[in-house]
């Protein structure tokens, strides 16, 4: 059973369970028709005037087509030729999750099926014809979705994408639409209930949807620990989530991508390359193979070229069609040899983009264009992270075949900001739309020692669809941790001019908590503590614990003049900090998740703690029990010296040092009740 073989098996397994009562207990069209009762009536007049789910990414164009339809046993399935098979499979996944477990598939409907959902290309008869009144955008991945209701009270529900992939994101966009749901539907989290699962119904949705940018998702990029095979399959399935259609395969710390890349992959690793493989079609995911020749190519010398060719032909014939030379973070001023010398002349910035050149043209031609269904070539240029002219840029654009995608990470390389204006200045510097490398929320750089980012994606201007080929995230060295951030990211990347940050981080979060209100509130709060995203100065483009920093800000205001009142509001913030580990380990299903976020977890409850016992002090003071201020002290102080002492895991992380969240806020407070205790804070009335 193919549900099975997804990495969600075992919120299936739960839900399945809960299924199991009598379960989706949604009566069949023919035996409830009759017995409708006029409440039954009035609940459709009201379903119909309903607020629809949000759906992640942001579609186009969504609006109510009339009212809900509720989820039937008696479903069919009506495929045809061209019907994806992809799309298919998640269909009958997402169904069976909610207990529809025997969906028939059918090339015709019967008619009498409660409920009859049609899968397949846009233009289909049956499609375009339940369609009627939503449009199909033109375009690559594009897909129009309607549900509807008919006077007999059976259920159709229209999938029709403009491509495969446009039905396979037509499906991801059903199973949001699943109330009750939002954007984990399909994925219920562990307190699901089978009596939940019989109340559900699909929203009665017209969408008509697109993407923005051509290529959305993540370059597995970064400097440290590469993800394990385990969790890049699990990111595959997650960018299959979200819509996302491109992975890049660039672990800088994999020695057969950068350092040995003339050798051939170890039979275990081709293995497990080729599951990757294999896992990114089934989701829709243009696996990308990057091979980084830099540190040591001869350019002028035709072995290297042909161990380069070698290289990506034994991927290609893991089924790979797209590609990527990266020359970033090498030397563009000495050459690795001195035929390159006597080819391209003495070192510099425009001999050095001759040499590039001529390998990523030879490339293009010799292997790229020579084999069938390969994507263009992509490169990460030597000047990835500015937009002034050189010599460097000038050669490319001038003389890289126009055909191959060139990447460009916005200014500073870990940029505050990226802006329409910049995007269409670099574009015009390497003579095509770039394509944009993020560097967020990447953990690899100095000042990110001891962090995970995990802030809404921000500061990337709306409309910057209009300059680039595509974006693409560096995520952390902790992959499931990452998807807070890479959701924001593929949600703006699909509809930029639709991107709402608050939004989008509210369902990133519910996504991971599997759509419980408790779990999701508790991740928002974690998210908080973790929201600082540094640059390579001083300043972070994203500050630290805005919600925790203002509430502990107005604590000590209110201190000063009502400190009863301050301790009182400030309790509940410090109990929900305290009860938030607890809830992320019992409410989040997803293991890799709890595994990144361990240690960042313990240290929240030790600082949970040291508040509380901070709280606990002053409350004592003031109320003259000087032994109990000065044990809740101590208990304050240790818990601190506890959560300060916490490392990162040198397995994990690539920056290694002590974790770091909440910064400096959980510390500040901290020591502010010191000085209280101490009789060195605010001059107060005592009275
Ligand atoms: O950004 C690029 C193109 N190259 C490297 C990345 O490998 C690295 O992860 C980021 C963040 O440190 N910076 C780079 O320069």
């Amino acid at each position: 059973m193919s549900a099975v073989a997804r990495p969600y098996a075992a919120l299936i397994a739960l839900a399945l369970l809960a299924a199991a009562a009598p379960a989706v207990a949604v009566p069949s069209a023919a035996s409830s028709s009759s017995s409708r009762s006029s409440e039954d009536a009035r609940t459709e007049e009201s379903r119909s005037e309903d607020p629809l789910p949000v759906v992640s990414p942001a579609p186009r164009k969504m609006s109510r087509a009339g009212a809900d339809v509720p989820l039937a046993v008696d479903t069919e399935i009506v495929v045809g030729r061209k019907t994806d098979e992809a799309a298919r499979r998640l269909l009958t996944d997402v169904l069976h999750t909610h207990g529809v477990r025997d969906p028939e598939i059918r090339t015709r409907p019967s008619g009498r099926a409660a409920l009859t959902v049609l899968l397949g290309e846009a233009g289909r008869e049956d499609i375009a014809r339940a369609l009627r009144g939503t449009e199909v955008p033109d375009g690559a991945e594009a897909y129009g979705l309607r549900v509807r209701r008919d006077d007999a009270r059976r259920g159709t529900v229209a999938l029709g994408g403009t491509d495969a992939a446009g039905q396979f994101y037509a499906v991801q966009t059903f199973r949001q639409l699943i109330a009750g749901g939002g954007h984990h539907a399909g994925r219920p989290g562990p307190r699901d209930s089978g009596e939940r699962a019989a109340r559900r119904v699909i929203a009665g949705a017209s969408v008509s949807d697109r993407p923005a940018m051509p290529l959305r998702g993540t370059i597995e990029g970064f400097y440290g620990p590469p993800w394990t095979a385990a969790e890049r399959l699990d990111h595959m399935d997650f960018l299959g989530d979200v819509k996302s259609n491109t992975y890049v395969y660039a672990p800088k710390d994999d020695p057969y991508h950068r350092e040995k890349w003339r050798e051939p992959y170890p039979e275990d690793k081709l293995a497990e390359l080729g599951q990757l493989v294999d896992r990114a079609r089934a989701n829709h995911v243009r696996f990308t193979f990057a091979l980084s020749p830099g540190t040591s190519i001869c350019y002028s010398d035709p072995d290297d070229v042909k161990a380069l060719v070698a290289k990506l032909q034994s991927v290609y014939d893991l089924g790979v069609r797209a590609f990527s030379v990266p020359l970033d973070d090498i030397s563009y001023t000495k050459w690795n040899c001195d035929a390159d010398r006597e080819a391209f002349g003495e070192p510099g910035k425009g001999p050095a983009a001759e040499a590039q050149v001529s390998l990523l043209n030879a490339v293009q031609r010799e292997f790229v264009a020579t084999h069938p269904g390969t994507h263009p070539l992509q490169t990460v240029p030597t000047e990835y992270g500015d937009l002034a002219e050189s010599a460097y840029k000038k050669v490319l654009r001038e003389k890289l075949d126009e055909g191959i995608e060139i990447m460009w990470t916005g200014t500073d390389v870990v940029p505050p900001e990226i802006t329409n204006a910049q995007a269409a200045r670099a574009s015009e510097l390497f003579g095509r739309d770039v394509f944009v490398w993020d560097n967020y929320p990447v953990n690899d750089f100095a000042n990110t020692r001891g962090r995970l980012l995990l802030a809404p994606y921000d500061k990337r201007e709306r409309g910057l669809s209009g300059h680039v080929s595509g974006l693409v995230s560096n995520p952390m060295n902790q992959a499931a941790a990452s998807k807070l951030g890479v959701f924001t990211i593929a949600d703006f990347a699909w509809n930029d001019e639709g991107y709402d940050r608050e939004r989008s981080g509210e369902q990133a979060a519910s996504y991971l908590a599997g759509g419980d209100a408790r779990t999701t509130e508790a991740l928002r709060l974690f998210v908080d503590l973790n929201h600082a995203a540094p640059t390579f100065g001083d300043t972070p483009w994203q500050p630290q614990s805005p919600v925790l920093s203002g509430r502990l800000e107005s604590f000590w205001k209110r201190y000063a003049t009502d400190p009863e009142g301050a301790l009182r509001e400030l309790r509940p913030v410090v109990d929900a900090l305290v009860r938030a580990p607890a809830t992320l380990r019992e409410g989040v299903a997803d293991r890799f998740f709890l595994a990144d976020a361990d240690r960042w977890l313990d240290a929240t409850e030790l600082w949970g703690g040291a508040l509380r016992h901070g709280l606990r002090a002053l409350a004592a003071q003031r109320d003259g029990d000087e032994a109990g201020a000065a044990k809740e002290r101590a208990a304050m102080d240790e818990a601190a010296k506890a959560a300060s002492e916490i490392t990162v895991d040198p397995e994990e992380h690539h920056q290694v040092g002590p974790v770091k969240l909440g910064d400096p806020f959980l510390e500040d407070f901290v020591e502010k009740v010191r000085q209280e205790t101490d009789g060195e804070g605010t001059q107060r009335d005592q009275g």
